[in-house]
């Protein structure tokens, strides 16, 4: 039987259709288990398996939507988000897009800090964010808006400086502008609508949440395996500290055990190195596809 959905109950979530944080953002939906393709060709797109629709946007528009209840959830820059001070509450941090929004001027200028910007001309797409920045010093700056290669904008002497995001700093170098100070970190974040949701809408979010929250935990995380000597097993319990429940198996061979467990990815090298010290071998290490704790 063909049940067709009611779109008003549908999640809608805004994504940005083509650019720097398309793939990430499709690949993360992917891995909570969300189907959907042709989201290149299309404005809106229905997943398969889950009650949500994309939205396909330029991420300039996002936080506004987002605000304005046409999507109930956003992936979206914190840099765009600040600078259109959209209304909207921030879910999650999900660690890439990472860039910083930066102060830059010409190698050949004497502008060396925030306070030598002072009667000056600087360039940028964030006027909000630079306007903020400046204005907190107390330093009175002339905004020149333009919307895209504001790193030549002190080359066509449109301005003395610059306001612009900055990832590997290679723009900035090969354009002879050195980089003097950050404005804000960025990174990609989940941001929600502050309009009041329907219960069914509200309870979908806490689902997606429930998926996204295993999703990036278990990419900060590693399964382990070990076998060790039955006597070492509270020597290896306080190597692991986060190990609270592992599951210890006797092995054929007397006196040995296979221990299971959960370890955080960024400390992996180090416990590995202390395991093997208390006496662990055959120690295999897993990706983990997602956790519920
Ligand atoms: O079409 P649409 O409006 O959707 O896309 P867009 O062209 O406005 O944005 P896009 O796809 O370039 O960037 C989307 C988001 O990626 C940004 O809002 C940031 O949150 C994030 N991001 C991360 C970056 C960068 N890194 C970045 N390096 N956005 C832009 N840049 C640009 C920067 O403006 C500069 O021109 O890259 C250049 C500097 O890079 P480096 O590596 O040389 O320092
Ligand atoms: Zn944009």
């Amino acid at each position: 039987m063909n049940r067709t959905k009611d779109s008003s109950t549908s999640l809608r979530i805004a994504i940005q259709k083509s650019g720097r944080l398309t793939d990430k953002t499709v690949d993360l939906l992917h891995g909570i288990g969300i189907d959907f393709d042709n989201y290149k060709r299309n404005l809106m797109v229905k997943t398969r398996n889950f009650d949500v629709e994309l939205l396909l946007l330029r991420d300039d528009d996002i936080p506004e939507y987002v605000q304005d209840g046409v999507c109930d959830l956003g992936f979206v820059g914190a840099n765009v988000t600040r600078e259109t001070q959209a209304d909207v509450t921030v879910l999650r941090g999900l660690n890439y897009g990472n860039c910083r929004l930066s102060l830059a001027a010409p190698k050949s200028a004497d502008i060396r800090t925030a306070d030598d910007f002072d009667g000056k001309k600087v360039a940028t797409s964030y006027p909000n964010l630079t306007r903020d920045f400046f204005g907190n010093k107390g330093i009175d700056v002339q905004i020149v808006e333009i919307s895209g290669a504001v790193e030549i904008a002190p080359q066509l002497e449109v301005a003395d400086a610059i306001v612009d995001l900055v990832s590997t700093g290679g723009t900035l170098r090969a354009n002879g502008l050195i980089e003097l100070e950050t404005i804000m970190e960025s990174e990609t974040e989940l941001i929600r609508t502050n309009h009041e949701l329907s219960p069914g809408k509200k309870e979908l979010i806490e689902r997606f949440m429930v998926r996204m929250d295993g999703h990036l935990q278990a990419g900060k995380s590693r399964y382990m395996m070990l076998n060790a000597p039955k006597g070492s097993v509270d020597e290896i319990k306080s190597i692991i500290p986060s190990m609270k429940s592992p599951t210890i198996v006797p092995l054929a061979e007397d006196e040995m055990v296979a221990i299971h467990t959960v370890v955080p990815f960024n400390e992996l090298w180090l416990i590995m190195e202390k395991l093997k010290e208390a006496g662990a071998s055959d120690i295999v290490i897993l990706p983990i596809e997602s956790m519920i704790l």
